[in-house]
């Protein structure tokens, strides 16, 4: 049944076809039978006093069922909400800026490419505003919808709402209160990292766009979500000139091909004594975009369940930023590699924040200037000094530092939303609230509810839990600096092996106890699995404070002698309940545009004459 439904999700996620929407749901309601049955029996058993703890750990995972506890007609409804707003994200379209008629440009390649490369302050916010507008804006009615039935689902498996259901993955009573205390760690270091990062933009777009003491704009940070920062490393490197960890020139010029990234990244995997993928992986796995079909282009890692068939779609580019989420996705086949044997109950991340966290663990070692010296990518007399450092911590720092208040708000908005303090009347503004609080950034443009800017994210849309990153950026540091040590490659008191220089390639010792760990699937409570590699046994953001401890330093020094803010003042939020009514310059509203909450109540269709009274209130609220 696994193995049919996976099949099945495959086809469509690499082929949206409309019938191949119906194939997937109609296996998914097949599959859902199934798990009822299988469930009823689970839970006809009073397993709770059951004194085999491993036989009560099945039981216990297996007694929740998840949304096909719903019943038919709205499990559909659920599911297609769902394939309707993957749908619109994965097919969303939108016209260039310096080329108006051209009317075909994709989030991958062609729009991640310019929010990456441009520095046009007006062709950045063209792209910003109309990719929000193009997927977000599109799916709210379906978001709403999906709330409902997602929050029933939750409720008919006993807990209070999807973020509860969510929550059970971690197996902690003080989860959210943990989260919390790691962020108030982070949050000082983010602040320092935000305020030069703002000197920076400053420096090059100007006073009047990036103020001193205000929010960043949200579309300068070389990123469609201002999530990861690396993009803009050239505008920020600390000393230009100097060395850059930036090696796309270098793979370039050398030929890389998306099959050969992911050879390497086998490789690396092998040679520390991991396992290898199988042929299966290899002929199933589509590496490089499709042409002439639609497909959904976000990296993803697949398991069938039939312990041959492992598969990764990823729409590959040759760029070092892939390179690494290359290795990611690799992290995801070596535990379903590794926990291939255990029973399907078993087939999981300790949490989900493990599985997330493998490959970049060792991405940290790939991306070290030893390694990328190792492998060609880097000239062997590139120097290791001081300011070569500072430049390669900041570079990494711009890429998981400034991730954790946007991987914190991802959830923070949605666990709002289920948990009903915020309905859809407040659905975006709400959303902006959390972006200026947390990232202190603010949108280029006005919004209003009848914008839908959480939904432009692929999670939000697919319906991907997102904690899960900020667990992992925490616990990847964790089992790095373990696997550090292991190899030998780092020693806390010694200067002279710092530990963001640790490269643990070629290194067996490591290998079996990064393998060991993953063998355990879900065996065992995280708290376990995390023991074996780290012996330690909780999340903890001191290996990561320790990573960047140089730059923290200078970063602190830096924004003094600068005498650069640290913070931001709110000016009050970029979003409002109605819409303005110049918001849209590309689409002015035609005569029958509706208006108000899409949500509940009728739609209401305007004559022409009265949008005349929409924009006399609509400023009336701006001025209030
Ligand atoms: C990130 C992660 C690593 C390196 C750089 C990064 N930059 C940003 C991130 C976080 C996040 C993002 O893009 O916002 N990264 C991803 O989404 C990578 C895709 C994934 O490998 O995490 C993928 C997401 C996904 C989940 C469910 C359905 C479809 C896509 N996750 C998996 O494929 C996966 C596989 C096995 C178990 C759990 C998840
Ligand atoms: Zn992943």
């Amino acid at each position: 049944m696994c193995y049919k439904s996976n099949i099945a999700e495959w086809q469509f996620a690499s082929d949206i076809t409309d019938e191949n929407e119906r194939l997937k749901l109609e296996q998914s309601l097949v599959a859902a039978r199934f798990e009822k049955e299988a469930w009823k029996n689970i839970t006809s058993f009073n397993w709770q006093p059951f004194t085999d703890p491993d036989l009560k750990r099945k039981f216990k995972l297996l007694s929740v069922l998840g949304p096909s506890a719903l019943p038919e007609d709205k499990l559909t409804q659920y599911r297609k909400s769902i394939d309707a707003m993957e749908k619109i994200y994965s097919t969303a379209k939108i016209c260039s800026f310096a080329n108006p008629g051209d009317c075909g440009m994709n989030l991958d390649p062609e729009i991640t490419e310019k929010m990456s490369k441009s520095r046009n302050f007006d062709e950045l916010k063209h792209v910003w505003q109309q990719w929000h507008e193009q997927s977000g804006g599109k799916m709210r009615h379906h978001y709403e919808k999906f709330v409902q039935l997602s929050n029933e689902a939750a409720q008919m498996n006993n807990f209070s709402d999807t973020g509860a259901y969510w929550l059970r993955n971690y197996e902690s009573d003080t989860f959210k209160e943990d989260i919390e205390g790691l962020w108030q760690t982070i949050k000082p270091f983010y602040l320092q990292l935000h305020a030069y990062v703002r000197a920076k933009l400053r420096a090059h777009y100007g006073e009047d766009k990036v103020p001193k003491d205000q929010p960043i704009p949200a579309h300068l940070l070389g990123n469609m979500w201002a999530q990861s920062w690396g993009n803009i490393d050239d505008l920020v490197t600390p000393y230009p000139g100097k060395s850059s960890i930036d090696v796309t020139p270098e793979m370039l010029k050398q030929g890389y091909t998306p099959k050969k990234m992911f050879e390497m990244s086998e490789e690396f995997f092998t040679s520390m004594g991991l396992l290898p993928t199988p042929p299966e992986f290899w002929s199933g796995s589509i590496i490089e975009k499709l042409v002439g079909k639609e497909m959904v282009c976000h990296a993803s890692a697949w398991d069938f369940c039939n312990g041959k068939d492992f598969r990764i779609k990823q729409c590959t580019k040759v760029n070092m930023e892939d390179f690494i989420v290359v290795h990611h996705e690799m992290g995801h086949i070596q535990y379903f590699l590794q926990y291939k044997n255990l029973p399907l109950v078993y087939r999981e991340g300790a949490n989900s924040g493990f599985h997330e966290a493998v490959g970049d663990s060792l991405a940290l070692s790939v991306q070290t200037t030893k390694h990328l010296k190792e492998i060609g990518l880097l000239d062997k007399s590139t120097p290791t000094d001081h300011e070569a450092t500072i430049n390669y911590l900041l570079a990494t720092a711009l890429d998981k530092i400034a991730f954790f208040p946007f991987a914190y708000i991802m959830d923070k908005w949605r666990w709002d939303v289920f948990d009903g303090s915020v309905t859809s009347a407040d659905y975006n503004c709400h959303w902006w609230k959390l972006r200026e609080e947390y990232q202190g950034i603010r949108s280029p443009v006005t919004r209003s509810e009848v914008d839908f800017d959480p939904g432009a994210k692929y999670h939000i849309a697919a319906n991907v839990e997102y904690i899960r990153y900020f667990v992992s950026f925490v616990i990847q540091f964790q089992f790095y600096k373990s696997l550090c040590v292991t190899a030998g490659q780092y020693d806390p008191h010694n200067p002279s092996q710092p530990l963001h220089e640790c490269d643990f390639y070629r290194n067996k010792e490591a290998g079996a106890k990064l393998g060991a760990m993953l063998a355990m699937g879900s065996s065992r409570p995280w708290p376990e699995a995390m023991r074996a590699v780290t012996g330690q046994d909780r999340m903890d953001a001191n290996a990561f404070r320790e990573y960047f401890k140089p730059l923290e330093v200078w970063l602190i020094a830096k924004n003094k002698e600068l005498g650069e803010p640290v913070g931001w003042n709110s000016g009050g939020l970029n979003c409002q309940k109605n819409p303005p009514p110049t918001s849209t310059t590309q689409h002015p509203p035609p005569v029958t545009q509706p208006v108000g909450p899409k949500s509940g109540g009728p739609t209401v269709f305007l004559p022409h004459g009265a949008w005349i009274l929409v924009a006399f209130y609509s400023l009336l609220n701006l001025v209030v």
